[in-house]
């Protein structure tokens, strides 16, 4: 089954929204299999936002990662990695639709409450950076006959 990685970031944890965040993402049918409140570590951070290093922002973007505790999350699903995106919304919350996480709680680019994985590609590999194979749990769910 395909796994997406997703993070509430500082600004998330700090507005409550831990919550919220997961209610939506449960909701919907989605499996958590992997979880855990963090400090990024500023290495973690370059790395796992390497691809925007030439970026202007990159420097505020890893500062801002690294300012307080993250949620870390691995979810499971049909699809996961493109419906999370949707329910995340775009980048810039001034862009993103009401309904979706960034347009209901954002209002700036530097301060979009979540991240999420946008390839398969880029799902393993943050996976891979965030847990280690033994803090993934593997079962099975009640409800997933109901969903699938
Ligand atoms: P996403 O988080 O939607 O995958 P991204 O990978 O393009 O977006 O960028 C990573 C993060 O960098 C993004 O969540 C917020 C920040 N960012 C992106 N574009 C920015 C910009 N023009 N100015 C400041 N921060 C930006
Ligand atoms: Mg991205």
């Amino acid at each position: 089954m395909e796994k997406t990685f997703l993070m509430v970031k500082p600004d998330g944890v700090q507005r409550n929204l831990i919550g919220d965040i997961v209610n939506r993402f449960e909701k919907k049918g989605f499996k958590l299999v992997g979880a855990k409140l963090m400090n990024i570590p500023t290495e973690l951070a370059e790395n796992h936002y390497g691809e925007h290093k030439e970026r202007p922002f990159f420097g505020e973007l890893v500062d801002f990662i690294t300012s307080g505790p993250v949620f870390a999350m691995v979810w499971e699903g049909e699809n996961v990695i493109t419906t999370a995106r949707d329910m995340m919304g775009k980048t810039n919350p001034k862009e993103a639709a009401s309904g979706t996480v960034r347009g209901d709680y954002g209002m700036t680019v530097g301060k979009n409450i979540i991240h999420g994985s946008d390839s398969s590609e880029s799902a393993e590999r943050e996976i891979g950076l965030f847990f280690s194979e033994n803090e993934l749990v593997s079962y099975s769910k009640q409800d997933s006959s109901w969903i699938y």
